[in-house]
């Protein structure tokens, strides 16, 4: 396998920050010996993030679970997020999931969409759209699957699964039955998810994780056996002692129906593993979309493709504190923080400076937990390690702003530029509380350029292409994904910060193939480019 070390923790990275706790017991374990915390750098940190959620009209609380105490892990895993453009105005409008509670559906519990007003708020446009729907939702991940234009959305859930076709009038409708994808399986609990095309026809298929199968029958009660104490304290059980989830590989047919050819693609012989986060992209550099499914308490996956359809699992990531994975880890410095459980993660140049950051969120699973065991609090902080760059990283607290300190029990987040202009912003899934957006204020103007892809032979989405962005003798690379961080996809323009590089050179590796190069692109805008046709206008958003 050609994975290197770097691509390795990168992609490792985006796909879940447990990965990077080394995490070998499930979510629920904090065991991991803290590196020591070397001196502080004394730079100024120039991204300055604050959490507008309210000031910008995103009120209703995610529903998930209970809120004193979680009987099943059904209810506290949580769900995750997305910037989407559904009504490409070039403004990034936003899609939360939700969950609900076990004595009964509360009125807020829903999905929802919300327009971005272009103003710093949004409007809650869910019945308008259609897409109430209450559930246990986990995953979303959005791509434009039948190549109209328009961002449709794929969301998993504990039971049915959901595809929602975009009709470009602002509404979707609940495609799931006619496209194939109904499955009516009351143990089978959807996870991750990702739209790729892993057979290049320029259609995009798709991939689910499951978690466990679960039951409200056969699941054990708090405190029932081993798997269900922590610390002392009795506690929802799992995912250890739950049966495994198979995951499911799905291939579009070029008609708005999918065929499920988990079987031959070799994806249904993987059993023995609770997925959460799907990550798909080129990991081998060969042109062919491979897929990275980060695991709870088992072995991660990584499904090869084998260029015929097929794919070979060459994972057996262990999160044994042995592996590359750790030693890069603590090789970077960003080994120094282990205390809390964390969830969804990114890598993204928040200040712009050249050098990506990393962000993640935190939040125990065990809301009961604090009241027996103070020190293990429910609600804890978001963790930022700024890239120095000279290969390490420096956690920092308060000097980010207070969204970073504020504590919350968080789940999902997507980085994305909500409001254009030119940095990147946060949203984030709280549990039974509102979601929180953090603006990023930057005091000090960097230079950056985004990068949005249009494919014509290749899918509509450009999902699965590489784009390098070369810059004063630095080299950045970013792949268009429709899930990463935990359950949750990004602002598909691509954000790259270019530091003092007022122009930067763009490669861009298509999904079916076709390399294209520019020269000379002017920072601090947004490109769109159209496959084979070069740049074309935004849509939108003009050009600064
Ligand atoms: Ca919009
Ligand atoms: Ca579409
Ligand atoms: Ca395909
Ligand atoms: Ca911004």
């Amino acid at each position: 396998m050609m994975i290197n070390r770097r691509s390795f923790v990168l992609f490792s990275l985006c796909a879940t920050a447990q990965q990077m706790l080394g995490q070998n017991q499930g979510i629920a374990t904090r065991d991991v010996k803290a590196q020591a915390k070397p001196a502080a750098s004394g730079r100024p940190f120039d991204a300055h993030f604050t959490d507008i959620a309210k000031e910008a009209g995103l009120h209703a609380p995610v529903i998930y679970g209970g809120i004193e105490a979680k009987k099943y892990i059904l209810e506290a895993n949580g769900c995750g997020c997305a910037f989407i453009d559904y009504d490409n105005d070039g403004w990034m409008d936003i899609f939360l999931l939700s969950g609900t509670r076990l004595e009964g559906d509360p009125p807020e519990a829903t999905n929802r969409l919300y327009k971005n007003n272009r103003d710093g708020t949004f409007t809650d446009v869910t019945d308008k759209a259609g897409l109430r729907a209450v559930g246990w939702a986990n995953g979303v991940c959005v791509a434009d699957y039948n190549n109209d234009g328009f961002d449709d959305i794929f969301c998993t859930y504990f039971g049915q699964n959901r595809l929602y076709r975009n009709n470009g009038d602002g509404t979707f409708t609940d495609v799931t039955k006619q496209a194939g994808l109904w499955e009516s399986s009351s143990t089978r609990w959807g996870a991750g998810c990702a739209f790729l095309d892993y057979n290049r026809d320029g259609h995009l298929d798709l991939f689910v994780s499951n978690y466990i199968r679960f039951s409200f029958e056969h699941a054990p009660a708090p405190g029932e056996n081993s798997t269900c104490n922590w610390k002392g304290v009795p506690v929802n059980c799992g995912p250890r002692g739950l049966p495994t989830g198979k995951h499911s590989l799905y291939r579009n047919n070029g008609d708005g129906t999918f065929t499920d050819v988990s079987k031959q693609a070799g994806i249904a012989a993987a059993t023995e593993s609770y997925g959460m986060t799907v990550v798909a992209a080129d990991f081998d550099e060969d042109g062919w979309p491979d897929i990275f499914v980060a695991c709870d308490s088992t072995p991660s996956l990584l499904f090869m493709n084998n260029h015929d359809g097929t794919f070979r699992e060459e994972g057996v990531i262990r999160n044994d504190g042995k592996g590359n994975f750790d030693e890069v880890t603590r090789l970077a410095k960003v080994g120094v923080e282990t205390r809390f459980t964390s969830w969804g993660a990114g890598l993204a140049d928040l200040d712009n400076d050249g050098y990506p950051d990393v962000l993640f969120v935190t939040g125990s699973v065990y809301p009961e937990v604090e009241r027996k065991l103070p020190q293990y609090p429910y609600k804890t902080p978001r963790v930022l390690f700024r890239n120095l760059g000279n290969g390490t990283f420096e956690e920092l607290e308060s000097q980010a702003g207070e969204a970073i300190t504020t504590p919350h029990s968080s789940r999902g987040c997507a980085f994305g530029d909500f409001d254009n202009d030119g940095d990147m912003d946060v949203l984030i899934v709280n549990m039974n509380e509102p979601p929180s957006l953090l603006r990023n204020d930057m005091k000090v103007r960097r230079n950056w350029l985004k990068v949005k892809l249009e494919g014509v032979k290749s899918n509509r989405s450009a999902i699965g292409a590489r784009v390098l962005v070369h810059y004063a003798g630095k080299v950045q690379v970013q792949a268009v994904v429709s899930q990463s961080s935990y359950y949750s996809c990004n602002d598909p323009r691509l954000h790259f910060g270019l530091g003092a590089s007022s122009v930067a050179d763009v490669d861009v590796h298509w999904p079916n193939g076709l390399h294209e190069q520019y020269k000379n692109i002017a920072a601090n805008q947004l490109i769109t480019l159209r496959e084979s046709s070069g740049i074309v206008n935004n849509k939108g958003w003009k050009r600064s």
